[in-house]
């Protein structure tokens, strides 16, 4: 396998030098590197520049609605365990709209790998804040300044039952595909927040501003992944020192293998038939 058996007619349509082009690359290579084939792949896209790739990749893919693609993907993991299920979406997607899928997903653990193309802006809708976006942003939509302070999803991940809690960085692509071959091949629910600068609409988060703050944990062998305070600490620097890779990593079962359904557990020990159907109904009213 390689880069272009993951790859459609379509070419991208991303604007030049978007940090959606690195992670397109770092995704198909990560699944021609596992030995991957298409149709054992399903995509689940948010709607959104991100969400465009569902155009440009080859594989199964779901182009959801805006906010609601994890659920979807869960459900489809449930239903045919052996596909690799992933989503990919924006951070406007993920963490505006879809904010209570992505804390309740952790919870559960549901065995999916969640991209998120962190840009800060709501690109596809020309440039709007995201929930990621810092304190005093300018956009068309917050002229004076965004009010509230930004969503830490690394944080949220750590503290709500994260199991693989990663950030990524479009400017380094060759990363980036290591953390989402972890990723993927990691059991349980994995969350990998990509930096990706918005060429366009972004003037303030650029790639230039990343390559002068960010730092990767993975080349420091005294960091441990595994101890969850070490790793809330790391989720909480921001500002001159802003770490990536592989922040946090621990082991729990996974949504479908607790699942009764799934284990071959009966929901209830009574048989439902049409005669007691009734009587159960006025029970349960
Ligand atoms: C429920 C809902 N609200 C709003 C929209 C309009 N909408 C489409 S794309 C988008 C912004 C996408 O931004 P983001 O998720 O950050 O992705 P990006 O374009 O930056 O990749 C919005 C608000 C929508 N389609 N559905
Ligand atoms: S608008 Fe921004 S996020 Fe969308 S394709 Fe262009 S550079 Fe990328």
């Amino acid at each position: 396998m390689n880069l272009k058996d993951f790859e459609t007619n379509y070419k991208p349509t991303w604007c030049p030098g978007c940090g959606n082009h690195a992670i397109w690359i770092a995704m198909r290579g990560a699944l021609a590197e596992l030995g991957l084939k298409p149709e054992n792949v399903l995509i689940f896209y948010g709607i959104g520049c991100s969400g465009n790739g569902a155009n440009f990749t080859k594989s199964y893919t779901w182009h959801s609605l805006h906010g609601r693609a994890v659920p979807s993907a869960i459900g489809a993991k449930l239903a045919n365990k052996d596909l690799t299920v992933i989503v990919m979406a924006g951070d406007g997607d993920a963490f505006g709209e879809g904010l209570g899928h992505f804390l309740h997903a952790i919870r559960g653990n549901a065995d999916i790998t969640y991209v998120v193309h962190d840009n800060h802006v709501y690109g596809l809708t020309t440039g709007q804040a995201a929930p990621t976006a810092d304190k005093g942003y300018k956009a068309k939509s917050t002229p004076a300044g965004i009010i509230e302070v930004p969503v830490n999803p690394t944080s949220l991940a750590v503290t709500n039952g994260g199991t693989f809690v990663s950030r990524g960085f479009s400017g380094n692509a060759k990363h980036l595909k290591g953390l989402f071959k972890q990723a993927i091949t990691h059991k349980g629910f994995s969350f990998v927040d990509v930096f990706q600068p918005c060429v366009t609409f972004n003037k303030i988060n650029t790639f230039e501003w990343f390559f002068d703050r960010v730092y990767n944990v993975d080349d420091d062998a005294t960091y441990k992944n595994t101890d969850k305070m070490a790793a809330f600490g790391k989720t909480q620097e921001w500002g001159k020192k802003i770490p990536y890779g592989v922040l946090y990593k621990a082991k729990r079962d996974t949504y479908g293998s607790n699942l009764p359904q799934l284990k071959g557990q009966a929901l209830s020990k009574r048989k439902i038939t049409t005669r007691n159907l009734d009587k159960l109904t006025k029970e349960f009213a």
